[in-house]
């Protein structure tokens, strides 16, 4: 259980730690790989979602797969990337919120995400939660924290300021 003084800080402004759907960068299932690869070259994210043409979010993009597939064929021109598509190579999406109040989710599922895909109950695509922008909030919390709670330690002198 996240402590209640720390959840009221994070979720203070939830909106505030959530990039809007758009401005994430995303590919659509049907996309050949040559168009998937151009748009990760531009933005320079290594990971993006797929969406469907309703904005329903399908899977997820990494670089690391197009490259794989590129590397498939031997002596294969990035052209050769025209004949298959993003669905071909895209993994599903295993980490999802549909809150972004769910904070004890988000802060356990972005240790080992960097970002997360926030969808509403249809898994239309809302955005993403990032751990920059969780770190962000921390931040702001641990500068903040004592301005609205009065933190008493529990133990007297266990706090080491040296
Ligand atoms: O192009 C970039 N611009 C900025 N401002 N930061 C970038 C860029 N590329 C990488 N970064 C930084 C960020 O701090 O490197 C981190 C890891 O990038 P990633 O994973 O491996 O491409 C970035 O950390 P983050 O902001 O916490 O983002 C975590 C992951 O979320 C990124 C990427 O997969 C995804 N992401 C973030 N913003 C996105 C996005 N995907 C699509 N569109 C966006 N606007």
């Amino acid at each position: 259980m996240i402590d209640a003084a720390v959840e009221q800080l994070l979720l203070e402004d939830p909106k505030s730690y959530v990039i809007p759907a758009d401005i994430v960068a995303n590919v659509t299932a049907t996309n050949t790989l040559e168009h998937a690869l151009m748009v990760l070259s531009k933005v320079g994210y290594t990971r993006i979602p797929v969406l469907s043409a309703d904005d329903h979010l399908q899977g997820l993009l990494a670089l690391s797969a197009v490259t794989n597939s590129l590397l498939q064929v031997p002596g294969a021109a990035v052209d050769q990337l025209s004949t298959v598509t993003v669905a071909d190579v895209m993994s599903p999406v295993e980490h999802y919120v549909d809150d972004p109040r769910k904070l004890e989710k988000i802060l356990n599922l972005l240790v080992d995400e960097p970002f997360l895909p926030l969808v509403d109950d249809q898994m239309v695509f809302q955005g993403i939660i990032t751990r920059r922008e969780i770190l962000k909030r921390v931040n702001y919390l641990a500068h903040n924290l004592d301005r609205q709670f009065e933190v008493i330690p529990r133990v007297a002198d266990t706090i080491d300021r040296s």
